[in-house]
């Protein structure tokens, strides 16, 4: 059996054509269903929701063989955890992709707070990735970690900025916000177990050649 770890949403909706490119087919849709595991037209190959920063622990202590993981997340985990011991990164599969990026009310400063080397608070999900960001950049921050809605930080005087991801922009713009730095491209990566891959070497290569071969331009 070949499991593989999926988030709902973009994630899943995104990796269906690669897995069609390998000549499988989902046969539930987890916007319908509720359940975690789901059945594919090939027997000994099944798909598992998780949230999405849950997917690399998953294919890391082998939970499932491989999985979608944005580069946000593994970059984020791998700051956080010294690395991603027992992840293989084969495949950029250049899905679900955004920038990250800082954004403060349209009232706010930003250049002038860091020419004046104030200390800025900024709220994120992102703690360590931001924490990076902001000390190779030399500016001094106090970071609030947050779990969701990072947009309604500046707006309630939480934070002063967010560190957050961007794609069309449109929901900074519906919150009056704007982005006054983008710092990372982001987009998604296979990962796989390395023991897996040892375990079941030719049904994942298989696997990650059809990846491969399904990449968009
Ligand atoms: O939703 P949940 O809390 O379960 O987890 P999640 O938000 O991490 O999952 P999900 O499915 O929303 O995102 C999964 C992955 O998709 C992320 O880890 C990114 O790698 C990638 N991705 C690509 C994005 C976006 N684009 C994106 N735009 N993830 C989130 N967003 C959010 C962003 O945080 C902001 O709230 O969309 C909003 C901005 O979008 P625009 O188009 O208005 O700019
Ligand atoms: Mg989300």
């Amino acid at each position: 059996m070949i499991t593989l770890a999926l988030s709902k949403g973009r994630i899943f909706q995104e990796t269906l054509p690669l897995l069609a490119a390998a000549g499988i087919e989902v046969l539930e849709d987890p916007e319908t269903s509720r359940k975690l595991i789901l059945a594919t037209n090939q027997p000994d190959v099944r798909v598992v929701l998780v949230r999405a920063s849950d997917v690399p622990t998953y294919v890391q202590y082998g939970g499932a063989d491989l999985g979608v993981a944005g580069r946000d997340v593994l970059h984020e985990q791998a700051l956080a955890s010294d690395g991603a011991p027992g992840l293989y990164q084969p495949l950029d599969l250049k899905i679900a992709r955004c920038r990250m990026s800082v954004a403060t009310r349209v009232d706010f400063d930003y250049a002038a707070a860091i020419k004046q080397g104030s200390r800025i608070r900024v709220a994120t999900k992102y703690t360590e990735t931001a924490r990076q960001h902001f000390a190779d950049k030399g500016v001094h921050v106090d970071l609030i970690k947050l779990y969701g809605s990072m947009e309604l930080a500046p707006l309630t005087g939480l934070a002063d900025a967010i560190v957050d991801l961007v794609s069309t922009g449109g929901t900074l713009k519906a919150n009056k916000l704007v982005e006054v730095e983008s710092f990372m491209e982001i987009s998604s990566r296979l990962v796989v177990n390395q023991a897996a891959l040892k375990l079941k070497r030719d049904k994942l290569r298989a696997l990650i050649d059809a990846f491969a071969s399904a990449i968009p331009a």
